[in-house]
C-alpha cells in the first residue's frame, strides 16, 4: 500500500488491526479500492475511492449531495423496515468530523461502508436477474419522488444534455488534439445523422409534455448491488449523479449497459445486439415500481431513452477518443474508440427493432 493511501486510511474512523487495500470494481471513473481491516471479531470491509476531480470538478458538492440523498434514503428505508446500512450507501468519517478526507495528492478521498453478501455486474446472465435491477432502479426513483431537487448541485452541467453533448462532439472534432480525427469519419459521419434527432427528450420537456425528477443518471448495470444468492437489488451505488433528470434517462442507460448482447468494449461488432427478452424483462420490473408515477407520454418515450443514451454514450465516448482519452479510464490502446463503435452500432440494433420495443412498452402499460 503506498504512503498517501496508507495516510488517507489513519484519518478515517475505523477499528484497529492490520489493514490491507487493493483496486476493487470496473468503475471507469474513480479510483476504486476495497480495503481490509482485520479485527479481533474478524474482517471488516470498507470501499475506499478517489474521486476523479477532472470529472468531478467540486467534489466537495458530490460528497454533499450524496450526504442528502443517503440520509433521506435511510430515513424512507428505516420506516419500511429495512436495513439503511445495507439498502443504501454509507459514508465513514474522518475523524475531523467530514464525511472525506483530503490526501497528500490534494485529492478528495472517501470511504464507504461495504454491501457485503452482493454481487455486482456488468452483463445479466438472465431476463430475471435483469428485471431485478430494473426493480431496483425502479424503486430508486420512486423513493426520490418525494425528494427536494433544489437542494442538490449539478455535479456535473449538461451532464445528460444530449444537444450539448453533440456539441462537444463537434468541438472535440474540431479540435482534433490527439490527431486522431482522420480514424474517425465513419463514427462521425454516423452521429452527424442525430444533429436533429438529439433534441428529441429536452424538446418534451420544453413542451411540458414530460417532468422534471431526482434521477440517478448512471443506471449502468454494476451500479446496483444485487443479492449474491437471490439476484435481488439491494443497493443502488455510484450516486455521484443524482441529480434532476428524466426518468427516460435512468430507464435508457440501464438498457444501453445490460440489455446489450455483448460487452461494452466488445470489439467484434457482429456479436453486438438489442436483446428484446432483456429489454422486456428490465421494463417489467422497472415499470412495476416506477411506472404508476409516470405520465403516458414519459412510457413513450422510454425507447426512446434508450435509444439517446446509447447515442449519447457513443458520443461522449468517441470525444473522450478525439481528446486524447483524458475522461474515461482506458485499459488498452483504443478502448474509447471501441467503446464508442458498440455503441453506435447498438442503436442501429435498436433502429431495426424499434417496432418492438414500442410494442412491448405499450404492451405493459
Ligand atoms: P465509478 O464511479 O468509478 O463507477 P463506483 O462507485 O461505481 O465507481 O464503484 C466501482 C465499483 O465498486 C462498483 O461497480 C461496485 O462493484 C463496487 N462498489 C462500490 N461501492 C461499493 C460498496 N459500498 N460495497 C460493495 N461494492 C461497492
Ligand atoms: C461511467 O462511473 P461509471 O463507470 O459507473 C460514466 C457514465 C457512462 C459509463 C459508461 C460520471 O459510469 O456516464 O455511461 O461510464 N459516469 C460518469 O460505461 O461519467
Ligand atoms: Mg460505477
Amino acid at each position: 500500500m503506498n504512503e498517501t493511501i496508507k495516510k488517507v486510511i489513519s484519518q478515517f474512523v475505523m477499528p484497529q488491526g492490520e489493514t490491507e487495500a487493493a483496486p476493487y470494481g470496473n468503475g471507469h471513473i474513480n479510483d476504486t479500492l476495497c480495503v481490509i481491516v482485520h479485527t479481533a471479531q474478524g474482517r471488516k470491509r470498507y470501499i475506499l475511492q478517489r474521486v476523479n476531480s477532472y470529472v468531478f470538478p467540486k467534489p466537495t458538492n458530490v460528497i454533499e449531495n450524496i450526504e442528502k440523498v443517503t440520509a433521506y434514503l435511510k430515513d424512507i428505508i428505516e420506516k419500511e423496515g429495512g436495513n439503511p446500512e445495507r439498502e443504501t450507501l454509507t459514508l465513514v468519517k474522518a475523524r475531523d468530523g467530514k464525511n472525506y478526507v483530503i490526501g497528500e495528492d490534494g485529492e478528495l478521498w472517501r470511504m464507504y461502508l461495504f454491501v457485503e453478501e452482493t454481487k455486482s455486474v456488468d452483463l445479466p446472465d438472465t431476463p430475471e436477474l435483469f428485471a431485478l435491477s430494473g426493480r431496483a432502479f425502479g424503486k430508486f426513483q420512486q423513493q426520490l419522488g418525494g425528494f427536494d431537487a433544489s437542494v442538490l448541485h449539478e455535479t456535473i452541467v449538461d451532464f445528460h444534455n444530449t444537444p450539448a453533448r453533440y456539441a462537444q462532439l463537434e468541438d472535440a472534432i474540431a479540435r482534433n488534439a490527439a490527431g486522431r480525427l482522420e480514424l474517425v469519419s465513419e463514427e462521425v459521419a454516423f452521429c452527424k445523422k442525430y444533429e436533429r434527432e438529439v433534441h428529441t427528450l429536452l424538446d418534451a420537456l420544453k413542451a411540458g409534455e414530460i417532468p422534471l425528477r431526482v434521477t440517478h443518471n448512471d443506471t449502468k448495470l454494476n451500479n446496483v448491488l444485487l443479492d449474491a444468492e437471490s439476484g435481488e437489488g439491494v443497493c443502488v451505488i455510484d450516486l455521484d449523479t443524482v441529480m434532476p433528470g428524466l426518468a427516460a434517462y435512468d430507464f435508457g442507460d440501464s438498457i444501453r449497459s445490460g440489455a446489450n448482447t455483448a460487452a461494452e468494449d466488445e470489439r467484434d461488432l457482429s456479436k453486438v445486439d438489442i436483446s428484446l427478452d432483456m429489454f422486456r424483462a428490465f421494463a417489467e420490473g422497472f415499470l412495476a415500481e416506477a411506472g404508476a408515477a409516470l405520465n403516458q407520454r414519459e412510457k413513450e418515450l422510454l425507447p426512446m431513452g434508450a435509444k439517446l443514451m446509447t447515442l449519447e454514450c457513443g458520443m461522449r465516448f468517441l470525444a473522450d477518443y478525439l481528446n486524447g482519452d483524458k475522461y474515461f479510464r482506458i485499459h488498452r490502446e483504443n478502448h474509447n474508440l471501441d467503446r464508442a463503435r458498440t455503441q453506435f452500432t447498438l442503436v442501429r440494433r435498436m433502429e431495426e427493432k424499434w417496432d418492438e420495443m414500442m410494442d412491448i412498452i405499450a404492451k405493459i402499460g
